[in-house]
């Protein structure tokens, strides 16, 4: 057996030895029993459980970016190695050893000094800039349960604000999001959210459009696409970036998809300020609106399809409610203005007879338009997609192969055919106390923390802002994902207490009072699916090195803050690790079999260092959406009121809000090129997701390195902005606006339109005097600039999408990026 192979087992052991049952026996199975031949004989046995590993070199886990096995030696992640499955693996699992051994993780248990002399409350302004206290674990835990005890008794759920948005990492059962949620439910209850900041504008539309959330939906499936596709239109999305991570492990089956269009030779159009490059990959047409504009784009387009006779007035009628009033908009009769393809052009910047041959291609060829989410993310989010539905009703494609529209081909592998077999279910929050308060929107927390008692609507309801004490983020990043960050900083002086795991020094983390050292995914045992949508694999998470410095597991902090507060045997349901795992195995197993796919039993399944692939029904690859509904839309009517697509709601109609009508229409946005601001702030800013991490994950890396200029952040420029303003490559460039300034370096290329720069978002915040509001962000945090309002009063989602700003060539001394340095006295 190779060196390689015992280091699991020896680096485990002490786990093992903790655990009871199953694992227990594990090191002695592995030594009588090499793993390869331990797997040969398993996949002999069931067909389903497939050696797939080529070399067993390494433990088993997986991360949002892929599959992978760690190389581990003296207790040392120093290398991995991608499954031999993953058809695209990348180069963000090579960052692993680096999340592991980072010089910024959190060691122990801090407390901010004038929280823990002052109590409470104290000295809230010097949050980012106190010093930092060490405290044992006991008594971490102690803080923590004396706050939430007080808080449930004097102020009650409402005033503790536990919903902790964020992406955390995979694992089914340390999930810290619903761990901490599991302790509150048992503890009194506490304010969460509605929504979230990927979709936040799309999911409230798309109810009431076509009657499901529809942004996480299955896709049409991908060989269906590739067969039957003759255009396919790309708005608004990067999916050869945005493939590389998923909620859970991927499978990055969607690039095999567009893999294969390319080699079909698919005709694809990107529609895009930037040449992106998925765009590159699949040899795109590029049409590059203005920033903000894909609204008035989409009705210049639709305009264009009704006058040119080029929609389907059958599957109209059919199908959909409402087109009268929007063919009525369209043709200006309750406005005095037509949104003609030269209306459309001469707001979005792409010209009119553009606009018009893409309506006459559209519907001349089976077309699938791929929408993305940025769009959404920007004031007035709700009218892009429900636009893009309306156009793919006029071309009549919707439930037809190939046909239609899809608004999660970029994310988590939408699309990728769905497998036959089990799920496994993940740890529950548990049922929440029946005077639970109502969420708040996701995206107006600043809000909601700087105004109790505020009221805004949302969606046909009133939400009253309560006032909320305390905070508690485990697995987000708040200062990240959040808009116009100096604004935050102020919000977050409300309340009393926050209180952060994180597994590293973030600047969540460094602005918060108590703050509690996590492990990472490797340093612990779980299951992870693989594949969103396909639900293709079953994934072992074996802990590959042991909890770093003081760090520990979500779980175990959660549970003895359970023990202190007495709900210890609710919260753990008396099971530790192991018991956990087998449970969430066997039913997943159960489930599988039900389904007539045999798989080992956990303890075989957990030494194998293997892991499970279930079948794909030949019938799931040319799964059609909507061609239920298609086929019979009395029998299968959508969720909307109507049980049809609503291009017009009564429902929202009757919500009479100013800001989203019931009718998709054209509304300048809050900031865009011709506001009155761009006097001031010309360039418009499009802050995509980033390619060598995940949101802000990976940022405490060297893959940063590879896309940073100057050290930060990169800011992409058109050669023409920066000729306009001296700006070269590499300069240092600060990027500004009335609410914040970051550095950023210059990446000068024509691959951004003139008047548009882009900054990926996710780099920390680092600001240059945290004592100062709206000191200079060193690092590069585009959410410095951004702004925070909701996207309408129906759906709040955020606005990370837009703002307009400007830049000059930074003219003083170097600063020192110090977005990933420990604060000192940590
Ligand atoms: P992440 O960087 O994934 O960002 O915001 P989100 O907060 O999800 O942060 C997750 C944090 O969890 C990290 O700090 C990580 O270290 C920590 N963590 C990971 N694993 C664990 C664990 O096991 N335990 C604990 N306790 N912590 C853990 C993302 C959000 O940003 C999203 S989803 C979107 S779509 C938005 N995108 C944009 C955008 O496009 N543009 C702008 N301007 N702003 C955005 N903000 C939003």
């Amino acid at each position: 057996m190779s060196k390689y192979l015992q280091q699991p087992l020896t680096l485990s052991r002490r786990r093992f030895l903790t655990g009871v049952t199953a694992l227990a026996a594990a090191p002695l199975l592995a030594g009588l029993w090499p793993k390869s031949a331990l797997a040969q004989a398993i996949s002999q046995a069931l067909p389903q459980f497939t050696a797939l590993r080529q070399a067993q070199k390494g433990i088993l886990t997986g991360a949002h970016w892929g599959a992978f096995e760690a190389i581990v030696q003296d207790g040392k992640m120093v290398g991995v190695q991608p499954v031999k499955d993953d058809p695209y693996p990348n180069e963000l699992i090579a960052m692993a050893p680096y999340q592991v051994h980072a010089e910024n993780r959190v060691k122990y248990p801090m407390v901010r000094k004038s929280w823990l002399e002052g109590g409470p409350g104290s000295r809230t302004d010097l949050r980012g800039h106190d010093q930092w206290v060490r405290v044992s674990w006991e008594k971490a835990i102690e803080l923590v349960c004396g706050e939430i005890t007080r808080l449930q008794k004097e102020h009650g759920p409402q005033s503790i604000y536990a919903g902790s948005y964020g992406w955390k990492s995979v694992g089914m059962l340390h999930n810290s999001r619903t761990l901490l949620q599991r302790l509150m439910n048992l503890t009194g209850g506490f304010l969460g959210y509605a929504g979230d900041y990927s979709t936040g504008a799309a999911q409230v539309i798309m109810s009431h459009v076509v009657g499901s959330m529809e942004v996480y939906e299955q896709q049409t499936a991908w060989p269906n696409v590739v067969e039957h596709s003759q255009l396919v239109i790309l708005w608004g999305c990067n999916p050869m970036v945005t493939l590389k991570n998923s909620w859970n492990v991927p499978d990055h089956y969607g690039q095999t998809g567009f893999a294969a269009l390319k080699k079909k030779g698919t005709r694809v159009i990107s529609i895009d300020p930037v040449h992106n490059d998925s765009a590159k990959f699949v040899n795109a047409q590029w049409l590059a609106p203005r920033p903000y504009t894909d609204g008035a784009m989409l009705l210049g387009i639709a305009h264009t399809l009704l006058t040119e006779k080029l929609h389907n007035a059958d599957f109209l009628h059919t199908y959909t409610v409402g087109f009268d009033k929007f063919a009525a908009y369209l043709l200006g009769d309750d406005d005095g203005v037509a949104k003609t393809a030269d209306w459309a052009a001469d707001i979005c910047g792409v010209e009119a007879e553009a606009l018009r041959q893409l309506a006459r291609d559209m519907a001349g060829n089976r077309t699938m338009i791929m929408g993305g989410w940025g769009i959404q993310r920007q004031h007035h989010g709700e009218q892009q997609h429900w636009l893009l539905v309306t156009v793919a009703a006029m071309l009549g494609q919707i439930g037809l192969p190939g046909g239609g529209f899809g608004f999660s081909y970029h994310y988590s592998s939408g699309g990728s055919p769905t497998a036959k077999g089990g799920i496994v279910a993940g740890i529950s929050a548990g049922n929440a106390p029946r005077n639970s308060p109502t969420p708040i929107p996701v995206a107006r927390i600043a809000d909601c923390l700087a105004n109790p008692g505020k009221t805004i609507q949302f969606n046909g309801a009133d939400v009253t802002y309560p006032e909320v004490k305390m905070v508690y983020v485990a697995g987000g990043n708040t200062f990240h994902q959040h808009q116009d960050t100096n604004n935050l900083i102020k919000a977050w002086q409300h309340p009393d207490t926050i209180v952060v795991n994180e597994p590293y020094w973030t600047a969540t983390a460094k602005y918060a009072d108590i703050v509690l050292p996590a492990t990472t995914s490797y340093e612990r045992n779980d299951l992870e699916m693989g594949g969103d949508y396909s639900q293709l694999y079953v994934f072992p998470m074996h802990q590959c090195v042991p909890p770093q410095h003081e760090a520990r597991n979500d779980f175990d902090i959660f549970a003895a803050m359970a023990a202190k507060l007495g709900v210890q045997d609710a919260f753990t349901e008396g099971k530790d690790e192991t018991q956990w795992l087998k449970g969430m195995y066997d039913d997943m197993k159960q489930q599988a079999r039900n389904a007539r796919v045999a798989l080992p039993p956990f303890d075989m399944f957990w030494q194998s260092n293997n892991y499970v692939r279930f079948p794909v029904p030949e019938a799931n690859t040319q799964w059609v959406r909507f061609a239920d509904y298609r086929e019979n839309p009395l029998l299968n009517p959508l969720g909307t009121p109507s049980g049809k697509i609503e291009i017009y709601s009564d429902a929202i109609a009757k919500m009479h809000y100013q800001d989203c009508r019931g009718i998709p229409s054209w509304m300048p946005p809050h900031e865009w090129y011709r506001g009155p601001e761009a006097e001031k702030y010309p360039l418009s800013l499009n802050t995509a997701h980033p390619a060598n991490r995940l949101h802000s994950q990976l940022d405490n890396t060297p893959l940063r390195l590879k896309l940073a200029v100057a050290d930060r952040e990169a800011i992409m420029i058109n050669p023409q902005d920066a000729k306009a303003r001296g700006i070269s490559p590499g300069d240092l460039v600060r990027a500004f606006n009335d609410r914040g300034q970051i550095l950023v370096g210059a990446l000068v290329s024509e691959d951004v339109r003139p008047g548009a720069v882009r900054i990926s978002e996710g780099a920390w915040f680092d600001p240059a005097d945290p004592s100062q509001p709206g000191s200079i962000c060193k690092n590069g945090n585009v959410n410095c600039l951004t702004f925070d309002i909701g996207t309408s009063s129906l759906a709040q989602g955020n606005c990370g999408q837009m703002a307009q700003l400007e830049i000059e060539k930074y003219q003083g001394e170097a600063l020192q990026n110090t977005a990933h340095a420990v604060p000192a006295g940590a």
